[in-house]
């Protein structure tokens, strides 16, 4: 039996509006793994300005932002009394715990994630070393609470591995057990949303197309816009998954209709199988409305109460940091640095 108690820790950018691939990818398990675990919600500002300025838009924006993400995680269903709901650069110790993860972290590790690659593209010696530096902060987010399960979209994956990979390696160097394997927790039908445009790119946050994603402030009438001009091929619906091979835009729009019903997408092609594609996406965009246009009314009505807002993050920031510096603590004792 494992010394650590199951603890889960997420958090998302606030880089822009948050869209229908956070939420099915990640913020859906979120709230559901309220009810069965002790929950860590972070809005990861730290993490935001490792891109250039013109993305996550300065200081006002950042700060805004930021309150409109924390506004979104509750209208999406979380409760800031069952969850800490905080925003991470209000917490010290995950940039402490950074530089002790920096130095047990191999340039080699980093040299291979996928997500510095496409973020800093051609131009990589323009990058911020923040934005090389990401996943070890995420590390440094997630170990700092001991988390043992991270829930997130299938496009973590790597970062959630090189995040065992420095627990594993702070353990042995250090000849202790003292930080969690922790566990990706990659679930349901829609880990990977892709672009409502072109079904082999992600859904995400940077597209240039605002057509291509399904923000979580859209009004009823651009969802259902959007999903009406959503990308599909000439043929109608299959009844099974093997006659969605080949084609991702089909296979995208079932697996969000899927994740959204609570079903299985095998389920979805037995109910619309064989149909129109025009009649399906009808039925998707009613659905997409019904579960989608409420999130942003209650944002709206969250907003309105800046105060409220402040004081959850505060509150939770409290919160966080009494799990979080206990640990730390322990971490630089164990590095050898003189504690007080
Ligand atoms: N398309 C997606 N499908 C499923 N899950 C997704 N996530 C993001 N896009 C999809 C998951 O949402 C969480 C958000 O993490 P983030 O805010 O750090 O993500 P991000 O990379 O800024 O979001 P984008 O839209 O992917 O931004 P850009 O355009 O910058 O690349 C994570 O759990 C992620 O897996």
């Amino acid at each position: 039996m494992s010394q650590f108690k199951p603890r889960v820790f997420s958090g998302m950018q606030p880089t822009g509006n948050l869209h229908l691939g956070n939420y099915l990818g990640a913020m859906l398990n979120w709230v559901r793994m309220q009810a069965s675990h002790e929950t860590i919600y972070c809005v990861v500002d730290m993490h935001a300005i490792t891109q250039a300025m013109s993305v996550w838009g300065g200081p006002k924006e950042l700060n805004t932002a930021t309150r409109n993400v924390a506004a979104a995680y509750m209208a999406a269903g979380i409760n800031p009394k069952r969850s800490i709901l905080f925003n991470q650069s209000q917490v010290a110790e995950h940039g402490e715990l950074t530089w002790i993860f920096n130095c047990v972290a191999r340039l080699g590790w980093l040299n291979r994630m996928t997500q510095f690659k496409e973020k800093a593209g051609k131009d990589r010696e323009n990058a911020s070393v923040g934005l090389y530096d990401y996943p070890v902060l995420m590390a440094a987010d997630i170990l700092a609470y001991h988390a043992t399960h991270v829930p997130v979209g299938e496009d973590q994956k790597q970062h959630l591995e090189l995040c065992r990979d420095i627990a594993i390696k702070f353990n042995n160097d250090f000849g202790v057990d003292f930080f969690p394997i922790t566990e990706p927790v990659i679930m349901g039908p829609a880990t990977r949303v892709m672009s409502l445009r072109d079904g082999t790119k992600k859904m995400s946050k940077s597209d240039p197309s605002d057509l291509s994603r399904i923000n979580l402030t859209d009004s009823a009438d651009d969802i259902a816009k959007k999903i009406r001009k959503a990308k599909t091929d000439a043929d109608g619906l299959p009844s099974d998954r093997e006659g969605l091979e080949g084609r991702p835009e089909a296979d995208n729009l079932v697996g969000i209709y899927a994740a959204l019903a609570g079903m299985e997408a095998d389920a979805v092609l037995k109910q619309f199988g064989g149909g129109q594609f025009s009649s399906f996406k009808n039925a998707l965009a009613d659905l997409s409305v019904a579960k989608l246009a409420p999130i942003a009314v209650e944002m709206n009505r969250l907003l309105a109460d800046p105060g409220y807002v402040e004081g959850v993050l505060n509150d939770g920031a409290n919160r966080a940091r009494a799990i979080a510096a206990p640990i730390v603590k322990e971490a630089r004792k164990i590095v050898g640095f003189v504690v007080g």
